[in-house]
């Protein structure tokens, strides 16, 4: 069943540059509700733990190690159609490939350094989200 809410993340990059007004000001002119936020940091442990279905591809390393580097913007959103329609507004994972008016193609700069997460399902979606915030912290 199709939910209205999906996770993400600014991505140690993004908010290393200064980027975090910005993205989360397309976020909310794309029309999604922000109803969870925090600024936090992953673990190694997390950051594996949140790739580990990309755990045998040859650049894991590399992403736990960045994605693990600095601070994160966590965040859940709401909107109808949110995981689908939030993985459009962030654009193609390589920014090379992401389309005009993306966060991808404004934001990230490389593959591995590519400004945002979205979730890729509902289910997923709901993992993430209760990983970085408790109940009481959801709006
Ligand atoms: P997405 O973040 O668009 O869902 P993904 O789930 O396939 O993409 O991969 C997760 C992250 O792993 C991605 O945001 C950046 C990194 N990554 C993916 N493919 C890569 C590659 N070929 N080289 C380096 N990093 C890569
Ligand atoms: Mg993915």
């Amino acid at each position: 069943m199709a939910t209205n809410r999906t996770f993400t993340m600014i991505k140690p990059d993004a908010v290393e540059k200064g980027h975090i007004g910005g993205i989360l000001s397309m976020i909310t002119e794309a029309g999604f509700r922000i109803v969870a936020l925090k600024l936090t940091q992953l673990t190694v442990a997390d950051a594996e733990a949140f790739y580990a279905v990309h755990k045998e591809r040859p650049f894991y390393g590399e992403l736990v190690s960045f994605m693990s580097r600095g601070p994160i913007v966590a965040a859940i959103l709401e909107k109808d159609n949110a995981v689908e329609d939030f993985r459009t507004l962030i654009g193609a994972t390589n920014p090379s490939d992401a389309a005009e008016g993306t966060i991808r193609k404004k934001y990230a700069t490389s593959v591995g350094e590519n400004a945002v997460h979205g979730s890729d399902s509902d289910e997923n979606a709901a993992i993430e989200g209760a990983f970085h915030f408790a109940g009481r912290e959801q709006f």
